[in-house]
């Protein structure tokens, strides 16, 4: 923890490198709050990454401190990603790690959502 009370955000994570434009991404949606792309190891027919345009290293973090529209805004673009991927019929999950017990592995907050076939079921 910093003197803030706030994790450490590492700017030289990748996530933050794409969103500077240092390294590509496939997008799918992008808005002032937030960028989602392709995961570059998908888990599943349909894996997109939602991350917000700001320097949160968890849920935790994104949800104490973001301001408000931030924060609406990136749970809309979660469901109109869902929505423009064809998912929102059949279904689908949405799942964030957190820390080292869940193997985040990237310490920018960050959302996967899966879909696109019946999932297994949660997890650990
Ligand atoms: P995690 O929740 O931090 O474990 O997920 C990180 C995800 O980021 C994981 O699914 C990776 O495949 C994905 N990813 C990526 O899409 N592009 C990259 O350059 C890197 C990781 I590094």
């Amino acid at each position: 923890m910093s003197t803030s009370g706030r994790p450490p955000y590492d700017d030289a994570n990748i996530f933050a490198r794409i969103l500077r434009g240092e390294i590509p991404c496939d997008r799918v949606a992008e808005d002032a709050h937030a960028l989602a792309f392709h995961d570059i190891n998908p888990q599943a027919p349909v894996h997109v990454l939602v991350i917000p345009k700001g320097r949160y290293v968890s849920s935790a973090d994104f949800h104490a401190t973001a301001p408000d529209a931030a924060i609406a805004g990136f749970w809309r673009m979660v469901a109109a990603v869902a929505k423009s991927q064809g998912l929102e019929e059949a279904g689908y999950r949405v799942l964030s790690n957190m820390g080292p017990d869940a193997g985040q592995e990237v310490p920018h907050f960050h959302v996967h959502i899966f879909g696109g076939r019946r999932l297994g079921r949660m997890i650990a």
